[in-house]
């Protein structure tokens, strides 16, 4: 594996940046999470995309066009060696002074991974996973707007250790108003009476890259969706629910907060689903 930062490429025990960067200060900056399947990277507009958008939303400068992105994103696949994999982007707000002014901060670093990742065994691709409900609420999209994706995932993690410490792989974080918003590194779907159903962004969803695939993939194949506001009641009589992400892939959910899921067995159209999501990556 290799590793980029403003230029330059690193091992990974070599690879550094300061402790006055604000990325580590602050949190203040943005990234993408990308998949690197047989030689492909699997959209990379529409990552960067978001990238830029993202780095926009908190009036930061990436100091790189698209191209050279695109380029050193290349380079630094090439120079791991890697055909499968996956890329973290990380745009900072730079090195600076002490002080949360971003002002102070005259050149962004950019970073470039590229590794493996790994979040669930393979087994639960298969078998489903059990989740659960956090108390831990997303951030409401008033105070920090899901579309944005951040460096602060601080609540998310909070929303993971409930997780883990509940025995479970995932959590559901709930918006402000008790309406799902996603788990705390996917996006999530369920289907009632053959309907695909997922939270809307304004409830505190990322535009997840692997979600708008699922909902192509879905009217590709004839299947209604509908994008809309969701409830755990809603979670909890499903026929069938899964989750979706850069590093989940689609993940089927048995259980939601001790409710079995269906029957309790990943689903048939969650199957389908899986199926078409890995013609799509070849
Ligand atoms: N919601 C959140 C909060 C995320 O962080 C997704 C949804 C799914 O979006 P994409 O565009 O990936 O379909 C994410 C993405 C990690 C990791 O290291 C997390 C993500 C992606 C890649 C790696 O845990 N989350």
């Amino acid at each position: 594996m290799k590793i980029y930062i403003d230029g330059e490429y690193f091992d990974k025990d070599e690879a550094r940046i300061s402790v006055y960067d604000h990325g580590l200060l602050y949190g203040d900056g943005v990234f993408e999470g990308i998949r690197l399947y047989n030689n492909r990277v699997f959209k990379l507009e529409a990552h960067l995309e978001r990238l830029w958008n993202s780095a926009k939303a908190i009036l930061l400068a990436i100091p790189l066009s698209l191209a050279q992105m695109s380029e050193a994103v290349l380079k630094t696949i090439e120079k791991s060696g890697l055909k499968d994999g996956y890329i973290r982007l990380i745009v900072t707000r730079g090195k600076g002074d002490l002080g949360i002014n971003p002002m102070t901060c005259p050149k962004p670093t950019v970073i470039i991974i590229v590794d493996k990742i790994s979040l669930y065994p393979e087994e639960n691709y298969q078998k489903g996973i059990k989740i659960i409900t956090a108390s831990t609420r997303r951030i409401s999209a008033d105070a920090l707007d899901p579309k944005i994706k951040s460096l602060n995932y601080l609540n998310n993690v909070l929303a993971k250790l409930e997780a883990i410490h509940a025995g479970c792989l995932e959590a559901i974080m709930l918006n402000h108003e008790g309406h799902v918003a996603e788990c705390t590194g996917d996006n999530i779907f369920h289907i009632k009476n053959g309907i695909l159903y997922t939270p809307d962004p304004s409830c505190g969803a990322l535009q997840g890259i692997t979600r708008q695939a699922v909902l192509e993939a879905a009217e590709k194949i004839g299947m209604k969706s509908e994008v809309t506001r969701i409830t755990p009641y809603d979670l909890y009589t499903a026929d069938e629910c899964f989750l979706t992400g850069t590093a989940a892939e689609i993940m089927p959910v048995v259980s939601i907060d001790g409710r079995s899921i269906g029957n309790g067995q990943p689903g048939g159209i969650t199957a389908d689903i899986q199926e078409a999501f890995l013609k799509l990556i070849g």
